[in-house]
């Protein structure tokens, strides 16, 4: 068998591809393109919740949200490491968040207006986060594979935090309901883009079906999130705000309206509400964290030097 033969075989066997293996350049480049894209999210993704770190409405609540958070840059080094056994280096892929060259999810353009949409965030985003992970939990590349092994048990925990806020708010005062119900109005749809295009206007899917680097199309992923979603705001009686919402007792799921995909296209340009911003935190974290960077890398500088002696 010839290389190529060797690599469909071991798709065709359900194998992991690992990173000595021969594998087609656009396979290659397709993983890089969206690990680094995953992992960019993850860091950008700490941006909107971490701006409620200070204003967490107790000791409890900022414990856990500072663990999440945390937890999020933590899933981004696992991607970026991932990336890396493809042959980019790290500062190509930052570089390239830096200068808004790379994409990351749509959804951390949004804004959080109050407490309710770090709740929304956690039941809604890291729902519909999760929702895709299992899926790449099953991808064809060992590394990202084995790296949403790890993701996927740390993101039910922050879908259950969310979670926990939503019922707390649903069931609290009146002002506390409307707090929810206002977060779920503006993070509904926002969330339903995050699946991505619908598969007609997919130009990826068809490559990454054929390679197994996804397992489930952007409009079946995004159909199973509403499914399990809709009983979940009943149960906090909170009102999905999409007029055609309606069970559809023929496919066993529910008929949704579509996001305003003209607003998704204009996100992923750049053009969100805080797009601008998002970009301007990250690279005035990175300038202040030099110094962090400087000493780690002198750290492992005098290892090698005391290794060698
Ligand atoms: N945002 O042909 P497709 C998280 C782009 S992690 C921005 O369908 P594909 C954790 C796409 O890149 C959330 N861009 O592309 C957390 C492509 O452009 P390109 C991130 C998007 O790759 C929670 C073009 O549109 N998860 O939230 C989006 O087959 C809470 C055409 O699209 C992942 O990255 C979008 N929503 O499918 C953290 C999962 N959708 O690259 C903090 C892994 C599409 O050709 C707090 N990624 N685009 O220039 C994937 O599964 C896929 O890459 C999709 C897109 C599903 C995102």
């Amino acid at each position: 068998m010839n290389f190529e033969e060797v690599f469909e075989a071991k798709l065709a066997k359900n194998e992991f591809i690992e990173p000595k293996d021969w594998m087609p350049d656009n396979y290659r480049k397709h993983l890089i393109r969206q690990i680094s894209q995953h992992a960019h999210s993850e860091v950008v993704g700490m941006l909107p919740e971490g701006n409620w770190i200070s204003r967490a409405p107790s000791l409890r609540a900022k414990l856990v949200l500072l663990a999440k958070v945390q937890d999020e840059g933590g899933h981004g080094l696992y991607l970026y490491t991932a990336a890396e056994t493809l042959g980019i280096s790290r500062d190509e892929m930052i570089d390239a968040l830096l200068t808004g060259k790379a994409k990351y999810s749509s959804i951390f353009n949004y804004p959080t207006l109050t407490w309710a949409d770090v709740g929304a965030i956690g039941w809604l985003v890291d729902g519909a986060a999760i929702m895709n992970q299992v899926m790449l939990q099953r991808t064809s590349y060992g590394p990202y594979s084995r790296a949403m092994v790890r993701i996927c048990k740390e993101e039910s925990f922050h879908q259950r935090q969310g979670y926990e806020i939503m019922t707390h708010l649903s069931f609290g005062t009146p002002e506390q309901k409307e707090m929810a119900q206002d977060a779920m109005n503006r993070w509904w749809f926002p969330t339903l883009m995050m699946f991505g295009p619908p598969d007609v206007e997919s130009p990826n899917s068809d490559n990454a079906l054929k390679w197994r680097i996804k397992r489930e199309s952007n409009d079946q992923l995004r159909q199973r999130f509403v499914n399990q979603t809709v009983i979940q705001a009943e149960y906090l009686g909170l009102t999905i705000p999409d007029p055609k919402l309606k069970w559809n007792e023929s496919k066993k799921g529910y008929d949704y309206g579509d996001p305003d995909w003209s607003e998704f296209k204009n996100v992923i340009k750049g053009n969100g509400i805080c797009n601008k911003q998002r970009l301007a935190d990250r690279n005035k974290a990175h300038r202040e964290g030099e110094w962090v960077r400087a000493a780690a890398a002198a750290y492992a500088d005098k290892q090698k030097h005391v290794q060698a002696a």
